[in-house]
């Protein structure tokens, strides 16, 4: 046997050896928008807060994304790894059922 069949294994003994096929294309960890929906009971200044909060916005920034949900129904607070997306979420919403607001905020794939 040739140095070349080296991880081919044997005829009594096939296919042992190490993978070492690499992906010709890597690809990138998926992002997932946080998006934030509407609701008629949560004051606006606590949506803001959150903004700010989790988000890391600045007042400018919070109040416009507060006032684009408020108006459309839904607005983008982030785009993130999956893990991190998830955290952003669970984070809000248990802030807001912590004080007793109605505010959802969910996930999709960017
Ligand atoms: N619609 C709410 C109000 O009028 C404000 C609000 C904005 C609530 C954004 C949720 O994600 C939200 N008090």
């Amino acid at each position: 046997m040739g140095d070349d069949d080296a991880d081919k294994g044997t005829p009594e003994n096939p296919e042992i050896g190490i993978a070492t096929k690499t992906r010709a294309k890597p690809k990138k960890p998926s992002q997932y928008r946080v998006l934030m929906l509407n609701d008629d009971y949560t004051p606006m200044e606590f949506v803001v807060m959150v903004l700010k909060r989790f988000f890391r916005m600045d007042l400018d920034e919070a109040t416009q994304v507060m006032l684009q949900v408020h108006q459309r129904g839904v607005g983008v607070c982030g785009v993130y790894p999956y893990e991190v997306a998830e955290t952003k979420v669970n984070q809000v919403m248990d802030f807001a059922k912590q004080n007793q607001h109605p505010l959802q905020c969910t996930l999709e794939k960017a």
